[in-house]
């Protein structure tokens, strides 16, 4: 259990003020709560601070290009929700909300936090929709970033189809329970199927992808009180999925069969045929979201965007920190404003917290 901090608590409530004219005075929200610690052990925050503590965690996400639009992030509160059925059929809400048919709205459900005596759900998996990875012979069918968390449902009697893109199950745990699983209706989850733009061939590659990317392993730390369970959700940008998801070595790996389908001279490295790979890759996310009505953003759009916000932060008198490796983008990366600078790297609460390290 993460310890509850008042000093934490205490700078919240004052940038709380600070920042919204209507947040209760800090000194006397501050004594309340410190009234409420020593009865509890703990304390509540109230449903507005946890909305602007999120949304505030998103502003400081350093690795995050997104982050103009953290006012706009939808705040679920479901502190109260604690079966495991009753987490799994709110995660599920959750994608429906964000999913919105295609018209993708950033979301955050908030679960309860620990409290002395009483831990509270966990989801164990690393974002709500992944696609399973089977460990073969010689290869992996599906992906194989989720090979160790696959093994691990199957060892609880999961089954899954053995296509590469079975949706994995939710896996929750509560002290009543333990670990339990929940299939997601698909009907909760939106794919769309790539084709590109110019070459007929590629669809035939049966390549998918989901449309909304959730995190659901990193800790929210918001106002001294760590909140174990707040899986939120953007949009995609198309990169992580045409530069990252289908082309790493460690995940679909698919650079080399799209050069040589795409007649590339694939055993020389001076021919650039990796990086005309990326970009029709690339190209064919992007149409396809287009076609099949999902948001995505692309990273030339999204590093505008980024940048506006930079520049939106300075003038409300804070500087914007950022991880460099996270925020520019794996394609074309120097015609982005966003590489032609550094930023300060260090972490700023409320925020995110790294996963848990977590495995099965
Ligand atoms: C990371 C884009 C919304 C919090 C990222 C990354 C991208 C991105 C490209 C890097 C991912 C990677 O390289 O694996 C976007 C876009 C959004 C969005 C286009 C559209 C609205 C959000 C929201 C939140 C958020 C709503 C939280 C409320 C984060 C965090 C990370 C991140 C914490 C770091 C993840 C990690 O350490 O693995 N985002 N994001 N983002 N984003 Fe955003
Ligand atoms: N690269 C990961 C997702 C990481 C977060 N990206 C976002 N977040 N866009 C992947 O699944 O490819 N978001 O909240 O929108």
């Amino acid at each position: 259990m993460h310890s509850v901090d008042l000093s934490e608590a205490e700078a919240f409530f004052r940038q709380h003020a600070a920042e919204n004219p209507n947040a209760p005075d800090p000194e006397e929200r501050f004594s309340e709560a410190l009234v409420e610690f020593g009865r509890r052990g703990t304390f509540g925050h109230t449903t507005e601070e946890l909305e602007f503590g999120a949304r505030v965690a998103w502003r400081n996400a350093n690795r995050c290009i997104g982050r103009l639009y953290w006012r706009s992030l939808i705040v679920r509160d479901r502190r109260s929700v604690r079966s495991a059925e009753g987490v799994a059929a709110e995660c599920v809400e959750h994608l429906r909300v964000a999913t919105n048919g295609g018209r993708i709205r950033p979301v955050l459900t908030l679960f309860a936090a620990d409290q002395p005596g009483r831990p509270a759900p966990r989801l164990r998996n690393s974002q709500l929709i992944r696609y399973a990875g089977y460990q073969g012979m010689e290869s992996v069918i599906g992906d194989p970033g989720q090979a160790e968390f696959t093994r691990w449902v199957e060892s609880m009697g999961w089954s899954g189809k053995g296509t590469d893109f079975d949706v994995l199950p939710l896996a929750i745990e509560t002290p009543e329970d333990g670990v339990r699983l929940f299939d997601i209706p698909g009907d909760a989850v939106l794919e769309v199927p790539l084709s590109h733009p110019e070459f007929p061939w590629f669809a035939e590659l049966d390549l998918k992808w989901h449309a909304v990317p959730a995190i659901s392993s990193m800790p929210l730390r918001i106002g001294g009180i760590t909140y174990p369970t707040a899986p939120f959700n953007g949009w995609y940008m198309g990169t992580e999925i045409g530069s990252r998801n289908l082309v790493d070595a460690d995940r679909y790996d698919r650079m080399t069969q799209v050069g040589r389908l795409l007649g590339l001279d694939v055993d020389n490295d001076r021919s650039l045929w990796k990086d005309r790979v990326l970009v029709e890759i690339n190209r064919a996310v992007l149409h396809s979201f287009d076609e099949a009505g999902a948001k995505i953003a692309d990273h030339h759009h999204e590093s505008e965007m980024f940048m506006r916000f930079v520049e939106k932060e300075e003038r409300a008198g804070r500087e914007a920190h950022a991880e460099w490796s996270w925020v520019v983008p794996p394609l074309a990366s120097t015609t982005s404003p966003v590489y032609h600078r550094y930023y300060d790297e260090s972490a700023v609460l409320p925020g995110f917290l790294p996963g848990t390290g977590w495995t099965p």
